[in-house]
């Protein structure tokens, strides 16, 4: 279980960058694009990723798709569509934990071992950070419990984004 733990790490900077088999893109339902994390990955990969999810149709709020990294290091890209924050009683925690969890499994249903997480729904969506963190690395925990996985980062574009996702990481011991 430790060993299957000690395979979590958090990372601070553009998960553009990152060398894993896959980045997660906190995309929206219409897989068409946008801002933040979604604006700088399909910069990134180029016009041929667009053209890849255009083909795909959407994707609904903690549901996750999978398509090819292109000009990416990473060799495939996991859609998800975190919730937008509403105030904590929309089913929020829910939607938040099924987008780790669907992402996931299509990960490993893939043969993806190296994974790269952004910190979902916390920018341009609202939620916020330290309780998406808990939720977020609770998740990277069971993930990382099935031995799927041989590297899972929650890469954060910030220092102070880092040191939320490094304290409840420790805060949260075994899984
Ligand atoms: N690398 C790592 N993290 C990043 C990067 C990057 N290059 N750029 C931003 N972040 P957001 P959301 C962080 O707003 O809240 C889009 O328009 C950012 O600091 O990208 O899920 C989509 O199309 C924050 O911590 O995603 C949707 O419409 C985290 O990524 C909507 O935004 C998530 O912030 C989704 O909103």
């Amino acid at each position: 279980m430790a060993d299957h733990a000690n395979r979590i790490a958090v990372v601070t900077g553009d998960i553009t960058r990152l060398d894993v088999d896959a980045i997660v893109n906190a995309a929206n339902e219409s897989l068409l694009g946008g801002g933040g994390v979604d604006g700088a990955i399909h910069r990134a990969a180029g016009p041929d990723l667009l053209a890849e999810c255009r083909g795909i149709g959407g994707c609904p709020t903690g549901e996750a798709r999978l398509t090819g990294g292109y000009r990416l290091p990473a060799r495939h890209v996991v859609h998800t569509v975190g919730p937008v924050w509403r105030g904590g009683t929309a089913g929020e925690d829910v939607a938040l934990a099924s987008a780790y969890r669907a992402s996931f499994a299509l990960a490993a249903e893939n043969g993806i071992r190296t994974i790269a997480f952004p910190a979902i729904s916390t920018g341009i969506y609202g939620f916020p950070k330290e309780r998406a963190a808990r939720i977020a690395i609770d998740e990277g925990r069971r993930a990382a419990a099935t031995g799927a996985f041989d590297r899972i980062l929650f890469c954060c574009f910030s220092e102070a984004d880092a040191s939320i996702h490094e304290r409840v990481l420790q805060q949260m011991p075994g899984g």
